[in-house]
């Protein structure tokens, strides 16, 4: 039987205004419903931003580590259900049960760094340049913040958000991607059953023309974070530029691993395994280009080929696969469609580049673990993100031309050096254009206390995770005591 959930405004569970609903649909298995949702309307936004707006004025002024208290509970509740929030991600959003495992543990991971900083908070406090007068400063929260989160990490990335935001005195309308409603439903109802005051978290479910546009949109939004792609990063930041309301905003990415011929070939191969075909290349830190020395080239495409080809598809339900669908239908033909185009372009399919659409993977969105070789940097399939089961193989002679061809496109967000040579990986960090470098890891597996986010298109230069995140939540308030009695005047007083 399907869950039926319903929008949350002030507090309340309820229907959409129009009283409409749509399916969400298990990509592995599109017979299995997997919940029904409110399909709002731009009234639903209206009512849930003035409950946000409301609410802001008593959340506010609850001192920071009793919002983190009640963020630590939600956190309890999170680690309670841990196993069975996975399963309904995984039947929603189709990863295999290990990565939506994951996908719960760093939203309980990033709930307990929240809380833990409800005791910190930390600014700065500075001397004054004259006598009997102080100087620090604080951290405001803003006001109610609009957060557009993504479906590849239905969790993780809304609790990334709404945790922090939170932490920091603000309130939150937030707009789950229409394919995995269901982890950000489970999400803010853990901080609902945890306590958090009525319309302090409101959730409201639809689509991004409708939902989303009304809620960038809004007067009454101080801020905007998004996860998603470039294009509508862009659009959300072209509209919130006429109000000069703040965007965070982490956008895509095209990841390149770089194996050099001293690298360790076992490790590196399955550091591309994991980063190329793990969540079915839907990260937008995904490996989707492999940079090879020549020297290991051959002998590399001919190890990765055969363990690509050994990979398990299928329902990520049962233990025993390592990659599920992808998300819908749409994602696996647009996937399709960028095989097309590199077949075009005059790559050389070494595996993969079909639908896998008999048996046991009759009823689910599966596509085969693709590999192009002959790739060359000029290409789409070298430059554009992708977003799938696709890895671009290039080949180079040296680290310099490796690290040209790896900062050869538009994203920035992670990358990958397998060598051992120290003074090459030190050239890599530094050369490397890109928000995130792994040194003989792949380029999937940020840890939430560390500042996450890109370079270049991949982003508006914000950081999420770590202590950064705290800084786009947040306003600082800069503070001047003055307890000598007389008007002192800086710039112009003597400091005698
Ligand atoms: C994303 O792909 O949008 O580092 C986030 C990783 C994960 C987060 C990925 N911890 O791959």
């Amino acid at each position: 039987m399907a869950k039926i959930y319903k929008n949350l405004i002030n507090g309340k569970y309820v229907a959409s205004s129009s009283g409409k609903t749509y399916k969400n649909i298990n990509p592995a298995n599109t017979s299995d419903v997997v919940g029904i949702f409110p399909l709002s309307e731009v009234s639903d936004v209206n009512k849930a931003v003035d409950a946000a707006k409301k609410a802001y004025q008593i959340w506010k002024r609850v001192p920071a580590p009793q919002r983190g208290e009640i963020i630590r509970k939600a956190t309890e509740i999170l680690i309670a259900r841990k196993e069975e929030l996975a399963r309904i991600m995984t039947r929603e959003m189709g990863k295999v049960l290990k990565e939506t495992r994951g996908d719960v543990q760093e939203a309980i991971d990033t709930g307990l760094y929240a809380a833990g900083e409800g005791r910190r908070m930390f600014s700065f406090t500075v001397p004054s340049e004259l006598k009997n007068k102080m100087a620090f400063v604080i951290r405001r929260p803003m006001g109610v913040w609009g957060v557009i989160s993504p479906w590849n990490f239905p969790m993780a990335i809304p609790s990334w958000k709404i945790f922090p935001a939170l932490l920091c005195g603000n309130t939150i309308v937030c707009k789950p991607a229409t394919d995995t409603p269901a982890s950000a439903g489970e999400f803010v109802d853990a901080l609902h059953q945890a306590g958090v005051p009525d319309g302090v978290v409101n959730i409201v479910y639809g689509s991004g023309s409708k939902v989303g546009e009304a809620l960038i949109n809004h007067p009454g939004i101080a801020g905007i974070t998004f996860t998603g792609s470039s294009q509508i990063g862009k659009r959300i930041a072209e509209v919130c530029g006429k109000t000069l309301k703040r965007c965070s905003l982490e956008l895509g990415g095209k990841n390149a691993e770089i194996v050099m011929a001293d690298a360790d070939l076992d490790l590196a191969l399955d550091g591309v395994l994991w980063g190329a075909f793990g969540t079915t290349g839907q990260r937008c830190t995904a490996t989707s280009r492999l940079i090879l020395h020549e020297k290991i080239h051959d002998k590399f495409v001919n190890m990765l080929k055969k363990r690509t080809e050994a990979l398990k598809i299928g329902d990520g339900l049962d233990e025993k696969n390592q990659v599920g669908p992808c998300v819908s239908e749409a994602q696996r033909q647009s996937v399709h469609s960028y095989v097309q185009i590199g077949l075009q372009e005059g790559a050389k399919l070494l595996c993969g580049g079909k639908p896998l659409k008999t048996g046991k993977n009759a009823k689910g969105f599966f596509y085969a673990p693709t590999i192009f070789t002959n790739v060359t940097p000029e290409m789409r399939i070298a430059k554009e993100e992708i977003f799938g089961p696709v890895l671009s193989v290039l080949k180079v002679k040296n680290l310099a031309q490796a690290i040209k061809v790896l900062n050869n496109t538009q994203y920035g967000l992670s990358s990958s050096i397998y060598t051992k040579n120290v003074n090459d990986s030190f050239r890599a960090i530094e050369d490397i254009e890109a928000g995130i470098t792994y040194i003989n890891a792949p380029t999937i597996g940020a840890e939430c206390h560390l500042p996450f986010g890109g370079v270049k298109e991949t982003g508006n230069g914000h950081r999420e995770g770590g202590w950064t995140v705290f800084e786009i939540f947040s306003e600082l308030k800069t503070v001047y005591v003055d307890y000598s009695g007389a008007l002192q005047k800086a710039q112009i007083d003597t400091w005698d």
